[in-house]
């Protein structure tokens, strides 16, 4: 976690008059009445009673930590599942050290096989141990695997990657690395392993052929459906997550590269990613798990609204003008600047995800990217920057970050 949202500056500043986090009460925080609790559960610090009132065989707080787990057991958003809330002063997951949390992706390595390294490249800093009680159950990443659409086998080394640029414009959106994955390659021209966007050798005599997840492949709105069900060349990144008692929603950002554009726009070739998360919270069925999708609810393709970084054109299919306000400038150096004509590739820029979870829950949450139709032109998603937040949203949404 590397860079403090709104959300948990907001949260930062209701909770920062209870911070109380020993049983003795030593210490007197500021709005607390110097018993250390607050019992109501209710963080401006309203309430407050005498410690010794509590039941030191139960959870006083109903926060899932046993009074002798729990280091504020009258305060349901400090436990030691929670996330330690970054610059409160607080403690919040009970470990014994003030806003603690790590950061981790400082020196990985762009050809790393290890899918724990992808979750920190990613921003997600905790390994979790499965099944862990009381104090051990704390957050993080519980399982990571870099694999297929049906979840089969590991794919080609080429098609993952840690970057720490992407061609010369595009930066990681926190710490220093980012996540690629690519139906291609996960490098750029003069990396080992880099193949071009539009090489078609590597892959068309063995593609790679899986099954896409439950409604999957689709097309936006007035454009051809896919010709089959087949997932091509698919990269997935495979992280199960046990999300701190103390989060309700959370976000990550992405940018979509493809070189259908504008040749393939609009066309059953249009590859796909999408992002299938597996939560307690709500989620539409229409959105067949996914929750990264354009203003319209299209999923996010060279179709999408969101596709602006390209040389403006009319997809002859469809009809759709791409009028590309953000030129070309994010292409450059990506091997997606090396089309056949001046046209070709695109990319959406940097996006955001944010979608609700239940605290202290376990999600599941896989990035996918495949080829669509066929395996002939590569696209390829860049993922960064995961944070928790202490607010939650209603549906999820995508949009540019702020
Ligand atoms: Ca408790
Ligand atoms: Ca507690
Ligand atoms: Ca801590
Ligand atoms: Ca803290």
């Amino acid at each position: 976690m590397r860079v403090r949202s709104l959300a948990w500056l907001l949260f930062v500043l209701s909770i920062g008059c209870s911070a109380a986090n020993s049983k003795d009460g030593g210490g007197t925080p500021a709005g607390d009445d110097g018993g250390g609790f607050n019992l109501d559960g209710d963080p401006g610090g309203f309430g407050d009673v005498d410690p010794s009132t509590l039941d030191p065989f139960k959870d006083n707080d109903g926060d899932g930590y046993l009074f002798a787990d729990d280091c504020h057991d009258g305060n349901p958003l400090i436990n030691p599942g929670a996330y330690d809330v970054p610059g409160d002063g607080v403690d919040n997951d009970c470990n014994g050290k003030v806003d603690d949390e790590e950061q981790c992706d400082e020196s990985l390595v762009l050809t790393s096989t290890n899918a724990m390294d992808f979750a920190r490249g990613l921003g997600l800093c905790r390994v979790a141990k499965a099944g862990a009680t009381g104090k051990d159950k704390t957050w993080g990443v519980v399982s990571a695997k870099l694999t297929t659409t049906d979840d089969s086998k590991l794919p080609a080394a080429r098609q993952f990657g840690l970057q720490q640029q992407w061609g010369t414009a595009v930066k990681p959106r926190g710490g220093k690395n980012m996540v690629v994955l690519s139906t291609g390659s996960a490098r750029t021209p003069g990396q080992t392993g880099y193949m071009k966007p539009l090489n078609i050798l590597l892959t068309s005599n063995t593609p790679n052929k899986t099954t896409p997840p439950p409604g999957w492949p689709r097309n936006t709105a007035g454009c051809p459906a896919p010709l089959n069900k087949t997932a091509n060349d698919s990269v997935v990144l495979k992280l199960t997550v046990r999300v701190p008692t103390n989060a309700k929603s959370f976000t990550f950002d992405f940018d979509f590269y493809t070189s259908e554009y504008i040749e393939y726009s609009c066309s059953p070739y249009n590859d796909t990613y999408v992002a299938i998360l597996k939560s307690k919270a709500p989620l539409d069925a229409k959105w067949g798990g996914n929750i990264s999708f354009d203003t319209k609810g299209n999923p996010i393709n060279v179709n999408s609204d969101f596709f602006q970084v390209c040389t403006p054109g009319t997809s002859s299919t469809g009809g759709i003008k791409y009028a590309c306000p953000m030129g070309r400038a994010e292409l450059k150096g990506t091997g997606y600047d090396d089309g056949s004509g001046d046209d070709q590739h695109g990319a959406t820029s940097w996006l955001q995800t944010r979608a609700s979870v239940v605290p202290g829950e376990e999600i599941e949450i896989s990035f996918m990217i495949w080829n669509t139709s066929d395996w002939l032109l590569q696209s390829a998603i860049l993922l960064d920057n995961w944070q928790w937040s202490a607010e939650g949203t209603t549906v999820p949404v995508t949009d540019r970050p702020k």
